[in-house]
């Protein structure tokens, strides 16, 4: 496709300058009015630099009214998307006064409306549709906010510290607040409204005491104290284990339900998704409350690994939210299960990333070409990123990795830095070479390790033999070797563990040797997936028996679970296309049984053991796929370990059901669905659960599974449940999801009634996300049916968004973009859907960025 004028521009690492202009001081001050903000921005403008470029400033949305410089009026040429100030002084004071209409704004960046209250979302280019402004990480200025509005707008909230408020006239009144330290725009908070208020303080390992407020909806207090319980927990954690200490006396959350994403990390002001703050255990599972802890720790950890050390340019961003995952990620861990976490952080490598990588979307985590940034939160910048940290901290161990943390912080606090800069202050702290690790930066795709292994009886010696190679994808250079850490285990055939060892592994080629061996052993490989690698390896059912059993890590036994189920599924896969009967090895179902049966498993663990590999797992271990032979293949394979273990999950069940804690509830749940596929479908069983049911963790247990398993009173229970909840948003996007992942040809048809439901609505994303979103991600069958009517029905939907949210709408378009494993009539019927996107007159960048990629692919 040749580049045309109408077309959006892209923007390169390579051409990155350092800004022409700074701002070290900003003062704003609003008057609140729903389609008519008064915003007045007064700047501190220096010249960076000896160059007589004029100042242009990036807005967006704007109604500009007025136009000073040091208090005259001054020239100014309005560009798309740009202001130039006419100016050749260095260093000057630059007021501008513009109009936006926060009440209109449906794209839910800037300045806009949750349900009657102002809020802000700026990052990652949300400033410029506040103000005119130099809307770029590395431009840090000291804020103070002057918010005016009326009074029954009861919290005037910014940034920092609240510094004077007061009554005005005309039942008005005003607030002001002052930063402290110097932030990018994209940190900017402000939130107006009258909401309930949750109060506590935490005492910090410094003796001050820190005032910390949650925000939420009228009437959800009681909702709001598992929020506050994780914030207190996340900073005393970030105390312990990275000897990190909060900064400000005030730190405030507030949680609004309309939001593009999960929660944001301004200074002292995080604005939160209500689904990662509200919960009691009746209306939110064991898992929202996982969720709500870690997203909670997530933004918290911001507030040095991304607030007080930010992101030079875009392209950085992994600088900031891979560390911050993986700091988030190591809390969940120290706090609760690590093995349980470190499962689900592969799940969504595996399940997400690679699919990412093995599309058009494809980048290394820190993107070299961006035409639209909020396309790049993705898997591979935040998920990946986090292995890449991780996989330093494997090399350097805790104590080097921690002196690389006190390094970074000595360096570059206050600053705007690079990921090489982060990777600097782990090399020097430690004194590792990192020079070829830095690799793991630069290339995209997903590295494909081949592992061979011989043993010589004679000299007692074991060589495993790793090939490593990422494939190069159209216009991409070759890719060289990585440095990988291949941590390894082996077993002997009773399972006793004979060695434990992380590799080196940095050669495209490379043997390792183990020597003094007696018999062939048993090698757990990539344990803990120690990189974010694919493994190939041809492990036979024996060693995975072996390996599922007696393996060291608990992770290792759940991927031997994992390679188990899904060789079962490939096996049967060939067996279709050679148009033979399906088979299941009976070893296969007694290892099931054995999970079911153990008494020393962990239960949480049993829990992810027995949901066994989704479709989607499966579908990333291949490089072509038939879909519905896969599908028959997955169904098969469950079924006949639902059916073969139906006696033992009954009496485990009915031992386990109702013990309080959340890995008994999880793993009671997993045989749950796992008898709603059997052969007696156990419908009493369903409803007792449901309706008996203590907590939503329960309940929902039952619905899902009555759902998976087709069951005959799932309209029943659905029904009972919508009766029950449709007052309460969040838990109405659970049944929204649900009925959107039923596997039957009317499904389209019932989520198109579903649109018309009170509860649901186009313009807020969390019902967008549970209905339509849920459809495409995880309705495989229905949304890749034959006929391509899933395909169309995402089209028209993503076409409604294109206009309203287009960050919303590039999200949701995802499954449609990645389609290079399907037959080619699949890939056609989507091809047509891509071409009338492309063709939309007012086509977003966001989803021209994704759609033209996928197109070229
Ligand atoms: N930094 C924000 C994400 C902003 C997304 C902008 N499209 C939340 C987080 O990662 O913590
Ligand atoms: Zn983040």
């Amino acid at each position: 496709m040749s580049q045309n004028v109408n077309q959006p521009a892209s923007k390169r690492l390579a051409d990155y300058r350092p800004p022409a202009f700074l701002i070290p001081e900003l003062s704003l001050a609003f008057k609140l009015q729903p389609t008519a903000t008064e915003v007045t921005a007064i700047s501190h403008v220096v010249r960076n630099g000896d160059h007589h470029e004029p100042l242009v400033l990036d807005g967006e949305a704007l109604e500009l009214l007025s136009a000073k410089v040091n208090g005259e009026a001054v020239e100014v040429t309005q560009l798309p998307g740009k202001l130039q100030v006419a100016t050749a002084l260095d260093d000057f004071e630059l007021t501008l006064v513009t109009r936006i209409n926060p009440q209109d704004n449906s794209t839910l960046e800037g300045l806009y409306m949750s349900d009657g209250a102002y809020c802000t979302q700026c990052e990652a280019e949300g400033f410029r549709r506040i103000t005119y402004f130099l809307d770029r990480p590395d431009v840090l200025a000291k804020y103070s906010v002057r918010i005016e509005a009326p009074q029954a707008f009861k919290y005037l909230l910014s940034n920092g510290n609240n510094i004077d408020s007061g009554a005005l006239e005309n039942g008005w009144h005003y607030a002001c607040w002052q930063d402290p330290f110097p932030k990018p725009c994209y940190l900017f908070a402000l939130v107006a409204g009258d909401m309930d208020l949750l109060e506590d303080s935490f005492h910090t390992c410094s003796g001050r005491d820190v005032k910390l407020q949650v925000f939420v909806d009228k009437g959800n207090l009681h909702k709001a104290h598992h929020a506050m319980a994780s914030l207190k927990k996340a900073m005393a954690w970030d105390e312990s284990r990275f000897d990190l200490e909060y900064d400000l006396d005030i730190y405030m959350i507030v949680a609004v339900d309309f939001f593009n994403m999960g929660a944001m990390e301004n200074k002292g002001l995080n604005i939160f998704n209500t689904k990662y703050v509200l919960a009691d255990v009746e209306s939110a599972t064991d898992d929202d409350f996982h969720g709500i802890e870690s997203v909670i720790g997530h933004e918290y950890f911001h507030n040095w690994t991304g607030d007080r050390v930010t992101c030079r340019d875009w392209f950085q961003l992994s600088l900031k939210e891979g560390l911050t995952v993986f700091r988030d990620q190591e809390f969940s861990s120290d706090v609760g299960s690590r093995p349980v976490n470190r499962i689900h952080a592969i799940k969504v490598i595996k399940n997400q990333q690679f699919a990412e990588d093995a599309g058009p979307m494809s980048h290394p985590i820190r993107p070299e070409e961006v035409i639209q940034m909020n396309n790049f939160y993705t898997v591979t910048v935040y998920n990946k990123g986090a292995e890449v940290i991780r996989m330093m901290h494997t090399l350097l161990g805790e104590s080097g990795f921690q002196a690389g943390m006190k390094l970074y912080f000595a360096r570059h606090d206050g600053q705007a830095v690079t990921c090489d800069d982060f990777v600097q202050a782990m090399q020097d702290a430690s004194g590792k070479d990192l020079t070829q690790f830095r690799r793991w930066y630069a290339q995209a795709g997903t590295p494909e390790v081949t592992v061979h292994d011989s043993f010589d009886a004679e000299t007692g010696i074991y060589r495993l033999q790793l090939r490593q190679q990422t494939a190069q994808r159209l216009g991409e250079q070759s890719k060289l070797p990585l440095h990988i850490p291949f941590s390894v285990e082996l077993l002997d055939p009773q399972g006793q563990s004979l060695v434990n060892q992380v590799l080196d592994f940095t050669q495209a080629e490379q043997t390792f040797e183990f020597s003094g061996l007696k018999s062939k052993v048993i090698p757990s490989l990539l344990q803990d997936f120690s990189a974010p690698v694919r493994l190939s390896y041809d492990f036979s059912i024996e060693q995975l028996l072996v390996l599922m059993a007696h393996a060291r890590s608990e992770v290792a036994r759940w991927e031997a679970s994992v390679t188990l189920f899904s060789h079962a599924v490939w096996r049967n896969v060939e067996r279709l296309q050679q148009q033979q009967s399906m088979v299941l090895d009976s070893r296969v179902i007694d290892a099931f049984r054995g999970v079911i049966l153990s008494e020393s498993l962990d239960h949480a663990l049993a829990a992810e053991i027995l949901k066994m590999p989704s479709a989607s797992t499966l579908i990333e271990q291949a490089s072509q796929v038939d879909l519905d032979k896969l599908l028959c293949a997955r169904d098969y394979v469950l079924e006949a370990i639902a059916t073969g273990c139906e006696d033992e999950a009954l009496v485990r069940y009915r031992e386990l059901h109702g013990v309080d804690n959340a890995g008994s509830r999880a793993f009671a749940n997993a045989l749950l669905s796992l008898l709603a596929r059997g052969t007696d479908g156990h419908e009493s069983l369903l409803e007792r659960q449901f309706t008996l049911a203590a907590n939503m963790t329960e309940a929902l247990g039952a619905l899902s599974a009555a759902v998976e398993g087709n069951a005959d009173c799932r309209d029943t229970l659905l029904a009972t449940f919508e009766q029950r909840w449709n007052q309460t948003p969040l838990v109405m996007d659970k049944w929204f999801s649900l009925q959107a992942t039923i596997n039957e040809a009317e499904v389209l048809d019932r989520i198109t009634e579903l649109q018309q439901h009170p509860a649901f609505s186009m313009s807020n994303p969390n019902r967008v996300r549970s209905l339509i979103g849920a459809f495409a991600a995880l309705n495989i069958a229905q949304f890749h049916r034959a006929d391509g009517a899933g395909y169309r029905f995402m089209t028209d939907i993503i076409k409604k968004l294109n206009s309203s949210n287009p960050q919303i709408a590039a999200r949701i378009v995802t499954p449609l973009i990645q389609f290079g494993k399907l037959d080619p009539v699949r890939q056609l019927l989507i091809k047509q859907c891509l071409h009338e996107l492309l063709a939309l007159p007012e086509l977003s960048k966001d989803l021209f960025e994704k759609v033209s990629k996928a197109l070229k692919d």
